[in-house]
């Protein structure tokens, strides 16, 4: 217990600096140096917490040390934007945000284009980045007719009109979700409808950056390379490339026809394969067996009249050098046998 003398000679220290600060007030820059110079008196007499005057100068300190945070920079690799679905309608696009907000369009926002006024812009993104739909659909709603969601660097003309043998393109319940585009290189990029081109307004991405080398090769997943009495039939699965892969000349998308379509073309790099899981197949209603053969490849395959089901399941074929190289059938090497196939190695 500290007596009520002792007390009051602790006190007297605090109490002169009180009268010597009011005294001091009106002005401030003399009234500075006389608060911080007696300083580290009260910091000697931490007993008696009461005094107020004793924090303010030390509180100046902490404040000092909380500026210089150095801010390191995260190295920016890829970036994937994610997106809820596109939309394509009568007149418009629609953009639907999903939880986040890019390029200046909020979370959860709705972006119609409207014509002449309104467009959407997805960017400037990077190459290499990725822009990610739950779907890319046409609304069934607000839609008279077939939609195509139409990209040339893709070679993307999706039918998105389900009654017609579309569908939407990618599913968010999908983990094979396929309706997202990385862009590889530098450039503006327009989404459009090859059925109706000026008719949606203008959705775009704007791509900045150094091209990336496609160095790696591209495995190509088919169903299967089928041979009929007249035609060759190429069965994409789930591949959409080339221009195939939903092609409105073919009465079933994934199929291509050289009697529907007229020559088949295969672009490729070397070192990039075409895997064909179901292996090559003739056609129950073929009268003879016939070949499927490459010539500069060394193939020369025989496809029987009964095939059991496919011969060679996951046949693959990975050129090795560049050049222009027909598929053909050696029985019947007329062009109007079964159609020109070609496979074009760059
Ligand atoms: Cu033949």
């Amino acid at each position: 217990m500290i007596s009520l003398k002792r007390l009051s000679l602790l006190m007297l220290p605090a109490i002169l600096m009180l009268l010597v600060a009011a005294c001091g007030d009106d002005d401030p820059t003399t009234a500075a140096p006389t608060a911080t110079s007696p300083a580290p008196e009260p910091t000697a007499t931490p007993e008696p917490a009461p005094d107020p005057t004793a924090t303010p100068t030390t509180a100046p300190e902490p404040t000092a040390t909380p500026t210089p945070e150095p801010e390191p920079e995260a190295p920016s690799g890829p970036t994937t934007y994610t997106f809820g679905d596109f939309v394509l309608e009568d007149g418009k696009f629609e953009l639907r945000m999903g939880a986040t907000a890019y390029f200046g369009y909020d979370a959860e926002q709705r972006i119609p284009t409207i014509p002449g006024l309104i467009e959407i812009v997805f960017g400037p993104i990077q190459v290499g980045d990725t822009i990610s739909f739950a779907r890319c659909r046409q609304s069934g709603s607000r839609s008279t007719k077939e939609h195509r969601l139409t990209i040339d660097l893709f070679g993307l003309d999706h039918n998105l009109y389900g009654d017609t043998g579309g569908g939407p393109i990618g599913d968010s319940d999908d983990t094979s979700n396929n309706c997202e585009f990385t862009f590889n290189e530098p450039g503006e990029f327009i989404f459009y409808d090859s059925t109706d081109p000026d008719d949606h307004g203008v959705a775009k991405v704007i791509v900045e950056g150094e091209a990336i080398a496609m160095s790696e090769p591209v495995v190509y997943t088919l169903d299967e390379l089928r041979v009929r009495e007249t035609v060759f039939e190429l069965r994409m699965g789930d591949t959409i490339a080339w221009g195939y892969g939903d092609n409105p000349l073919s009465t079933d998308a994934d199929r291509i026809r050289t009697d529907e379509v007229g020559d088949i073309t295969i672009t490729i790099n070397v070192g990039d394969s075409l895997v064909f899981p179901d292996g090559l197949t003739s056609s129950g209603s073929n009268l003879s067996s016939h070949f499927i053969t490459i010539d500069e490849l060394g193939i020369d395959i025989e496809i029987p009249v009964d095939d059991g089901g496919g011969i060679q399941p996951g046949y693959t074929i990975t050129p090795t050098e560049a050049g222009t190289f027909r598929l053909y059938c050696s029985a019947h090497p007329e062009p109007e046998a079964h159609g020109n196939f070609f496979i074009v190695v760059s």
